[in-house]
């Protein structure tokens, strides 16, 4: 009881960290007792958004839907985490937009491209650079980076930050705010 509401909007490029992220955050709220529910583009896009493509008027929309299901969440007083790449400023302003201030938390996670590219878990940067995916962020589609983010999730000396550290540095920022 005593729960309040919120998005967490984790937004980056693929291979950022963005699921990682999503999951141990989740991890982290649930052993605080606190609800919470991660909507993952790439999950979401497997049923609710299963008739979008990557074109942008497509992303738009996925991106438009996941922002008025987490605002419904954040309604029913859970903290919901939506994990997509959201490349486009216009469509994580739009969903801000829908939730009271103070409640919709963006976290860019700043990764260098390079390093996303270097992970490449799915093969899919492989399949941009060959030109058998087109339109692939970072590659041959933009990704416009916060300019109002609450958390910023990046390197320090050459390093990345580990799933529990980036999760205790949204914790913080919940706990003071
Ligand atoms: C970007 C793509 C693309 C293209 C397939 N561009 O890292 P992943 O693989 O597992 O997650 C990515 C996911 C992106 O879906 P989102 O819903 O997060 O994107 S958006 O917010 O832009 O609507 C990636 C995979 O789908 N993927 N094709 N062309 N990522």
């Amino acid at each position: 009881l005593g729960q309040k509401g919120c998005v967490i909007w984790i937004t980056g490029l693929s291979g950022s960290g963005k699921s990682t992220l999503a999951c141990a955050l989740s991890r982290e709220l649930y052993s605080r007792g606190c609800l919470s529910y991660v909507l993952d583009g790439d999950n979401v896009r497997h049923g609710l958004n299963k008739d979008l493509s990557f074109k942008p008027e497509d992303r738009a929309e996925n991106i438009r839907r996941i922002g008025e299901v987490a605002k419904l969440f954040a309604d029913a007083g859970i903290i919901c985490i939506a994990s997509l790449i959201s490349p486009y400023r216009r469509d994580r302003d739009a969903c801000r937009a829908l939730l009271p201030e103070d409640t919709f938390i963006e976290v860019f996670m700043n990764m260098p491209l390079e390093v996303c590219e270097a992970r490449d878990v799915k093969g899919l940067y492989k399949l941009a650079r060959a030109g058998k995916i087109k339109g692939f962020t970072g590659i041959d589609d933009p990704y416009e980076p916060p300019s109002n983010c609450e958390i910023l999730i990046q390197q320090k000396d050459g390093l990345c930050p580990s799933p529990a550290a980036m999760a205790d540095q949204v914790i913080l920022y919940l706990d003071r705010n």
